[in-house]
């Protein structure tokens, strides 16, 4: 058995988060290693729902008072909840990665500071703008810049890129595998694995 660790994936919406983290679980799976991966598609329908998937199943006030959005302090709550999940697989001795936005640097540094040192490690996916609005994978930079989604990431909200990232993936200029083998490296060489 291993130390757990807490891989945090940061980045715009379409700078390859969930693709990397996705091929890092693979190639740790190839190598015996445990892992879990935490990203939108899981948290944002469970644990984290928006007000608008809980009012499906719960009354209006229910939905607004629990569900989280896209406001500052709705992502506040999003990256705080999932910290503190990351933390729990952590102690279980997962290598636990996560793949979020996270835009704030007060919230990534408030997980990091929960953990103890050398536990988080902080993975921005440097892809720029331009590269990530021409991927538009679910077409929500059309539906932002035409004003149809306020508060969108890079368009009408900011992003604060890390300042002291363990890893700065250049996601515009190399393919997603070659990325992932990268972060595989790190976690090697920093004796994570
Ligand atoms: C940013 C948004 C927004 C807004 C919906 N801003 O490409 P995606 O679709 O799958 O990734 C984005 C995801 C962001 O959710 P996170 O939980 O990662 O955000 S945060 O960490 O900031 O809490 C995008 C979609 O949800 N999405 N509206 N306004 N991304």
């Amino acid at each position: 058995g291993h130390r757990g660790c807490v891989v945090w994936f940061t980045g715009l919406s379409g700078s390859g988060k969930s693709t990397v983290a996705n091929l890092v679980v693979e190639k740790l799976h190839a190598a015996a290693v445990h892992t879990y991966l935490l990203d939108g598609d899981n948290v944002r329908h469970g644990l984290n729902a928006t007000p608008k998937m809980l009012a499906e199943r719960h009354e209006e006030s229910f939905a607004t008072r629990f569900g989280l959005g896209f406001g500052a302090e709705d992502r506040e709550e999003n990256i705080r909840r999932v910290g503190a999940v990351a933390q729990l697989f952590c102690d279980a001795g997962l290598v636990t990665l996560t793949a979020f936005v996270s835009p704030y640097r007060r919230d990534r540094d408030a997980v990091r500071s929960m953990l103890a040192d050398g536990d988080f490690v902080e993975v921005f996916v440097d892809t720029p703008l331009e590269v990530c609005e021409a991927r538009d994978p679910k077409g929500l930079y059309k539906q932002a810049r035409a004003g149809a989604i306020k508060n969108f990431t890079g368009i009408d909200d900011p992003y604060e890129a890390p300042s002291e990232a363990e890893l700065v993936l250049p996601g515009g200029d190399l393919p997603a595998e070659e990325l992932a083998d990268k972060v595989v490296e790190y976690l090697r060489g920093a004796g994570k694995l």
